[in-house]
């Protein structure tokens, strides 16, 4: 890298932070102000939260010279998405009394918590801690909440690959303990020396995203990862790993050098080394990843600056044992199994459809009376939904009551079931269009045109965010809505259903009618010349009306002239 730019002020931030302490605790006691520091506001996500107001109300405070309506968006660290039933009661009861009363499962298997106020950040943190849930490094230039494939039916395997979440989370956590001397009131060691063995004082250049896989679910999106994980099964047990490296899916809006990227395969790992070649493609991160240009500081583009073969011999040398070739495997989809599974010997699971993954009212009710019975786990899917786990024979009709009860087992289109959108409006701060309160709308109108040619249950994967950031990953879907601007989204077609194959810019700058209008046609087309288990995102790219996308480098690249409104 360029060792004479400048630092980025964040890089400053981090190393004058006495390891992530900043002046958040005396930022907490002052009362005349509902905000923090702006320099805090970078530190408080190691923490796990963010700074956020509510954007709603600006114009009228705004008009009334107040202060911004601030409150904070607290993210949990829950490795692979699950907890028990007394933690999911502990996070239900902390959303009511400290946060807006809804529960936010995010597209990383975690859940957030919104319109925290300032005091309320202790009491909440504490309230995790006391049945063992935490946020530490849920946020921040460090490793993220690691995520793997929800498939409690796979009994041994599954178990595999969630230890292998946990394993790699608890590996990589920031070993300051900033968090429980903040939080906690934990008491520092006088003379104690702090060090970060893995990541060094001023953390990573940027966040770092892992996710491990079990083909054939690709419910992960292993391909948007900085670092995946795809188990390869062999004679009935997990032989090893396939490592990918490189994927990410934020951009900005007419910054050509900033784009999403799918990762590449970079060869195979055993078991045991799993962990230990993640904190390698991590240190190479670290010493080699942008550290003046926030927007060029993923590992996507360390890989492409450095060039893919010497971002991997880098990690070779740092490995004691080698990557081997990596061996085949295969995905068919991305989505989740809704509904019910049931295993041989009756233990059952339901996977909760939750759209847009908020919880609230009836629902949070439900789940209330479920999670009540104490049994199972709860377990969180990158698709936003919730599977209610390990249900014992003997309590599956007490589930199914209470499902039914409360309105939570229903029907619904093939387009619904596999729709995901970010928060956006009114707390995320870079939305520049509305996604989470919007998208059950136009797929409502979308799924009208779909069962008028006989296309109502087909999953094509459909993703909205309100900016180009990708929180719900929508260059990785058959269709992509990206926000522009108020009512107004960039048209992205033709990634693969499996998740394997970016998508295309198809046009920019469309509102709901025009959506409408435009995929309809591709609709009727689909239905009518679509040749046998052909998908949507591939029958777009065979009849030319999007080209193919490969790697992320040339995602901006070959638009056609037409493209526009
Ligand atoms: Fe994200 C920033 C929400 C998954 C890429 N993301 C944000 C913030 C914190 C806005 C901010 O920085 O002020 C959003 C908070 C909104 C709110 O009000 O809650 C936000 N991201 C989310 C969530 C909640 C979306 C959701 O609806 O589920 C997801 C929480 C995940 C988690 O539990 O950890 C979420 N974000 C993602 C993903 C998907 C993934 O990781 O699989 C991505 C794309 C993958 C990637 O990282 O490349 C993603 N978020 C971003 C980016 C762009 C990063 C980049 O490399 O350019 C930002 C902006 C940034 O970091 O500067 C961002
Ligand atoms: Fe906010 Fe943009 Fe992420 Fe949506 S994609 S949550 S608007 S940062």
């Amino acid at each position: 890298m360029d060792i004479e730019r400048p630092l980025s002020p964040n890089e400053r931030i981090k190393e004058n932070s006495n390891f992530l302490r900043g002046g958040i605790a005396e930022g907490l006691c002052h009362v005349e102000t509902g905000a923090l520091s702006d320099d805090d506001g970078q530190l408080t996500k190691f923490h796990g939260f963010y700074q956020q107001d509510d954007r709603d109300l600006r114009p009228e405070r705004g008009k009334q010279r107040m202060e911004k309506a601030f409150s904070f968006m607290v993210r949990m660290r829950i490795p692979g998405g699950i907890v028990t039933p007394s933690q999911w009661l502990a996070i239900e009861t902390l959303a009511k009394e400290r946060a807006n009363g809804t529960i936010r499962l995010t597209t990383r298997e975690t859940v957030q918590f919104h319109g925290i106020l300032k005091g309320n950040l202790r009491p909440l943190m504490q309230g995790l801690n006391a049945v063992t849930l935490d946020t530490i490094a849920a946020c921040g230039d460090v490793n993220r909440n690691v995520i793997a494939t929800v498939a409690p039916w796979q009994r041994d395997h599954y178990a595999a690959i969630s230890a292998l979440a946990r394993g790699l989370s608890e590996h990589l956590l920031p070993k300051t303990r900033a968090w429980h001397e903040i939080w906690l009131g934990e008491k520092r060691i006088s003379g104690s020396v702090e060090e970060e063995p893995i990541y060094g004082p001023t953390y990573l250049p940027r966040k770092f995203k892992i996710a491990v896989a079990l083909p054939p679910h690709n419910d992960v999106d292993v391909f948007a990862h900085d670092l995946g994980f795809i188990a390869i099964v062999q004679r009935g047990r997990i032989a090893g790993y396939n490592v990918t490296i490189g994927g990410g899916m934020g951009m900005t809006h007419g910054e050509p050098e900033t784009y999403p990227r799918t990762a590449d395969v970079i060869g195979f790992c055993k078991p045991q080394d799993a962990i230990d070649v993640a904190e390698k493609v991590l240190t190479v991160q670290r010493d080699y990843g942008d550290r003046s240009n926030r927007k060029h500081a993923r590992l996507k583009y360390t890989v492409d600056t450095l060039g893919l073969d010497r971002f991997v011999a880098l990690v070779q040398e740092r490995l004691a044992v080698k990557l081997t070739a990596a061996k085949p495997f295969a995905f068919n989809s991305t989505g989740d199994r809704l509904g019910w599974a049931q295993e041989e010997d009756g233990t059952s699971h339901f996977t909760l459809f939750v759209e847009n993954g908020r919880i609230k009212g009836r629902m949070l009710e439900g789940l209330h009376q479920i999670a009540s019975l104490g049994v199972g786990r709860f377990i969180m899917t990158a698709n936003q939904n919730l599977v209610l786990a390990d249900i014992p024979q003997d309590k599956r009709k007490a589930v199914q009551n209470l499902l039914t009860e409360h309105g939570l087992d229903i029907t619904f289109s093939g387009l619904r079931g596999s729709a995901m959108a970010c928060v956006a409006l009114p707390t995320c701060g870079l939305a520049l269009a509305e996604s989470e309160r919007y998208l059950p709308d136009l797929v409502t109108r979308l799924q009208d045109e779909l069962e008028r040619f006989g296309l109502r249950e087909d999953a094509i994967t459909i993703r909205m965010t309100g900016c180009p950031n990708g929180c719900a990953r929508p260059y990785i879907s058959e269709i992509g809505l990206v926000g522009r601007g108020p009512g107004v989204y960039n048209l992205y077609l033709g990634g693969a259903h499996e998740g394997v194959r970016l998508n295309k810019l198809h046009r920019r700058d469309v509102n709901g009618d025009k959506i409408v209008a435009i995929l309809s046609p591709l609709f009727e087309a689909y239905a009518k010349t679509r040749k046998s288990n052909e998908r949507f995102g591939d029958f777009v790219i065979r009849t030319g009306v999007v080209a193919e996308t490969t790697a992320g480098v040339n995602f901006h690249e070959n638009l056609s002239a037409d493209v526009g409104n």
